[in-house]
């Protein structure tokens, strides 16, 4: 089989949320356990805090939220003996690479991310070149270490095919075929999961609403009013996923309810078929509090243990510093620089 290497991240932007839990972090954690069974521990998860710096001014809470995504890590089932856990600025080479890509990817081709234009909002001559530039960083986060596969949330989709063409042009650039081009692995059930007060936005580290999402955080009392206050709406649940169209808000909680029980979406709808969801919401909450308890009483417990944590954030930047810095020294050699 070939040699596959997992990369992907968390932004410390906020607090983190059961989308990304069911959107990246469980699946990590499955790669990684089937990986590990066939020997090929080649993982690397990072706590990406300079992405963080593109759309966050208020520097306070920044350490504490990089402490509690590389505790959420472990508390979601990481094994930090198999994969390395890193903070994305103890590496510097990923902003090194990313100069290198700067240098050679088209204006048009970052022109096309919506992500930027979301986010920058109406007036873009004043959001910052960070914000702009920052799916080439993600795409430097991940050549860096020649990863093969990227699992990741929606979201990130166009950001992971941009990592890939340019992975595609440097190869061209230097006539070479240094890069493989890596694959974004997207779990088609949990790849959006929406916010809890509008069926149509993704549910979001930035909403200014904090009853839009489930923090992985919250304690069972506050996920359960969260539960109750979700936008839904009067009619009985369907017992078939087509009469959920055009019902976004229901759609996502039968979602939410069907990953985390691991069932379809169709089985959730015969099994509630006819029933409100006055009724199904104590049940979404029991599910939901039976996965993220245990994680928060960890998540709670690694925080107490800071300098178990920074052992493990200082032994995974010296894993991830070993490999980017073998792979900058063969780019910088590509790109015709003398050699440090
Ligand atoms: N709602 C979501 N459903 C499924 N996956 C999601 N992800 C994020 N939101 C959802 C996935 O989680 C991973 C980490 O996300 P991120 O921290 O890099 O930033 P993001 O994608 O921009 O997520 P947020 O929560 O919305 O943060 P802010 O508000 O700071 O931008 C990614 O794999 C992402 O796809």
């Amino acid at each position: 089989m070939k040699n596959q290497r997992i990369l992907s991240g968390v932004r410390p932007t906020g607090h983190i949320h059961l989308g990304n839990y069911l959107g990246a972090i469980r699946q990590w954690v499955r790669l990684s356990q089937s990986l590990s069974k066939q020997g090929l521990n080649e993982q690397l998860f990072c706590i990406v805090d300079q992405h963080a710096l593109t759309t966050q001014s208020d520097t306070n809470n920044l350490s504490l939220n990089t402490y509690t995504i590389a505790a959420a890590y472990i508390a979601c089932g990481i094994n930090p003996d198999e994969s390395a856990i890193f903070i994305q600025s103890h590496v510097p080479a990923h902003t090194e690479l990313a100069w290198y890509l700067s240098c050679i990817a088209p204006l048009g081709w970052l022109n096309r991310m919506t992500q930027f234009k979301d986010k920058a909002g109406k007036d873009t001559g004043q959001a910052c070149l960070g914000l702009y530039a920052y799916p080439v960083l993600m795409a430097a986060d991940i050549l860096i270490y020649k990863a093969t596969q990227v699992p990741v949330g929606e979201d990130q989709k166009q950001h992971v095919e941009l990592a890939r063409d340019l992975a595609g042009l440097f190869n061209r650039h230097c006539d070479v075929d240094y890069f493989p081009l890596p694959e974004p692995l997207i779990n088609k059930s949990t790849a959006r999961i929406m916010s809890l007060r509008d069926g149509s936005k993704k549910m979001s580290k930035s909403d200014l609403s904090d009853y839009s999402r489930l923090h992985l955080t919250d304690e069972n009392d506050l996920l359960t009013l969260k539960i109750r206050k979700a936008k839904t709406d009067s009619d009985p649940i369907p017992d078939a996923i087509k009469g959920l169209e055009s019902r976004l808000e229901a759609q996502n909680l039968l979602g939410i309810y069907a990953n985390l029980t691991e069932q379809t979406l169709e089985s959730v709808c015969q099994q509630f078929a006819g029933q409100l969801f006055s009724a199904f919401k104590p049940i979404l909450t029991e599910v939901v509090i039976s996965t993220l308890q245990p994680i928060r009483e960890k998540i709670f417990q690694l925080r107490e243990e800071k300098s178990y944590l920074n052992q493990i954030l200082h032994k995974g930047a010296e894993t991830a510093n070993q490999l980017a810095n073998k792979n900058l020294s063969e780019i910088r050699t590509l790109l015709g620089l003398v050699d440090r």
